[in-house]
């Protein structure tokens, strides 16, 4: 080709993008704990979120939507490869683990890389960091760049966790090298005070499993030692995650970007800014639900204001369903009043139930997306392959993910056949039915303190949920077929 028809070619390429549709940017706005009954829009009762509502307004909102797992690890690991959590054996990880996501295998951000993206990872990422020993004073790797993150500023674990320091592109924030980073989940490290040994420092009491370090008032899961100058303020979360949110769509707002923005709300400790406090009813949970909601707010007004909307496919949604006992004492059980965290679904945070994974599940993109509501069953597992689908990329490794594209832009309201739900045993949905398998095991005792009912009983369940969608009438002996049919299924997925 002459060197005059290339240079004309190339002007020309970003003509024909245009007439034929950008590749949309996608910002995934991934709440921590956050129950299907805690937006306004699905029948929040103590407290407002009319940001998260506008984007309900504006785009579709799930009815049926879940998250892979219900709990925090095995959910990110599901959405991120597209693979389910029990294959990797995925439970909730220390702040100390290995990076479980495996490095040689395709993800959701890699694809998307592939396919022209700039890609970043702001907020919480607890999917382990480094390959066994971490060296918490140097780079820390492998991480979200090996998974397929171009950025990313992290809380490393979770806000309950050790270490209690950011880290920007995998290295800690501010550290001093005089004032090097130890951290331990065996050994007790008393640099800084313990809870144990000291409650009379603690801004909120807890639970036993709770009271190692304590940093900012909070005592932390595990120990740490070091890193002075590079800790967080609990109460600046909002604004320091949302700070580098925008500043990521900021900086790439000329080119598709990915953002996953993972919010430390409104995952324990429940600690709003002022700015929050008594902006709801309900205490401290109900003040970090209004927190997220302005969070969220800022984010749509950066895209706005970037004239970003258009072409911006936003997804809200959340890693797992509500708790409200999850060991700090903030007295949500006491200011829960008549607001129902699960809406009207039984179970809750580690619970087979549908409140475990059944989450805000909302679809924007004004370009391109009718707004409304849907009932497709669909699952966070199919993310990768559907996006996948959207930018014509190359989805690999991604076992378990199906194309619902469908379905995610509403054009359908077909969903998944079978959807698995994953907790500390296996449920299976198919249609009305939804089966959970029989665990005659007695639950953990860190479980049972939490007032949640994990869902284990020592025969199998079946419940009508067009019926009974709080799951109380068990008819698996009514209906030994049904029962016989979705056991055989669920166990052939188990073992395939
Ligand atoms: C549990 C913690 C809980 C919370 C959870 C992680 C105990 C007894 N409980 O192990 O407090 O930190 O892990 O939550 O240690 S999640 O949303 O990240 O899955
Ligand atoms: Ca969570």
């Amino acid at each position: 080709m002459s060197s005059k028809r290339m240079i004309l070619l190339m002007l020309l390429a970003p003509l024909v993008l245009l007439a034929y549709g950008q590749k949309p940017n996608i910002v995934l706005i991934y709440v921590d704990d956050l129950g299907y009954g805690d937006i306004g829009v699905n029948g929040a009762i103590g407290v407002k979120t009319p940001n998260v509502d506008a984007l309900a307004a504006r785009g579709i909102n799930f009815t049926d939507a879940h998250c892979g797992a219900s709990t925090c690890t095995p959910s990110r690991y599901t959405l991120l490869t597209g693979r389910y959590s029990f294959r990797r054996k995925a439970g909730i990880l220390q702040g100390d683990a290995p990076l479980i996501i495996e490095t040689d295998k395709g993800t959701l951000p890699k694809m998307l890389k592939e396919a022209g993206y700039t890609t970043g990872v702001v907020g919480k990422w607890h999917l382990g960091l480094g390959d066994g020993q971490v060296d918490w004073n140097g780079k820390v790797a492998p991480g979200p760049k090996e998974v397929g993150f171009d950025y990313s500023f992290l809380i490393p674990s979770t806000g309950d966790r050790v270490p209690c320091v950011y880290l920007e592109n995998q290295q800690v924030v501010g550290l001093d090298p005089k004032d090097p980073i130890t951290v331990s989940y065996r050994d007790v490290l008393d640099d800084f005070p313990v809870g144990r040994e000291h409650p009379e420092l603690l801004k909120q009491h807890t639970e036993s499993y709770h009271l190692g370090t304590v940093i900012n008032g909070y005592s932390r899961i595990g120990y740490q030692s070091g890193g002075r100058s590079a800790l967080w303020v609990d109460e600046q979360f909002p604004f320091v995650l949302t700070g580098k949110s925008k500043a990521f769509i900021t900086k790439n707002a000329k080119k598709p970007f990915f953002l996953y923005f993972s919010l430390h709300d409104i995952h324990q400790p429940r600690v709003p800014n002022i700015q929050f406090v008594e902006s709801s009813s309900m205490g401290p949970r109900g003040d970090v639900i209004a927190q997220m909601d302005w969070c969220v707010g800022q984010i749509i007004q950066t895209l706005d204001s970037l004239k970003l909307t258009e072409n911006t496919m936003v997804i809200f949604t959340s890693d797992n369903g509500p708790i409200l006992d999850d060991g700090y004492l903030d007295y949500a059980r006491e200011l829960v009043g008549n607001h129902r965290p699960a809406g009207p679904f039984r179970g809750t945070k580690y619970s087979v139930y549908e409140g475990g994974t059944r989450v805000p599940t909302i679809v924007s993109w004004p370009g391109k997306v009718q707004p409304g509501v849907s009932s497709a069953l669909l699952s966070q597992v199919d993310l990768y392959a559907s996006i996948g689908k959207l930018v014509s990329g190359n989805v690999q490794d991604a076992t378990d993910s199906q194309d619902n594209l469908s379905a995610w832009l509403g054009e359908t309201e077909r969903g998944r056949e079978y959807l698995l739900e994953e907790a500390y045993t296996f449920g299976l949905r198919h249609g009305k039915w939804k089966y959970i398998q029989a665990k005659p095991s007695p639950v953990p005792g860190w479980i049972s303190e939490k007032y949640v009912d994990p869902g284990f009983y020592p025969t199998a369940q079946l419940f009508d949920l067009d019926k009974d969608p709080y799951e109380t009438n068990n008819l698996a002996e009514k209906y030994p077929e049904v029962t016989s049919r979705l056991s055989k299924k669920l166990n052939e997925l188990l073992n395939t």
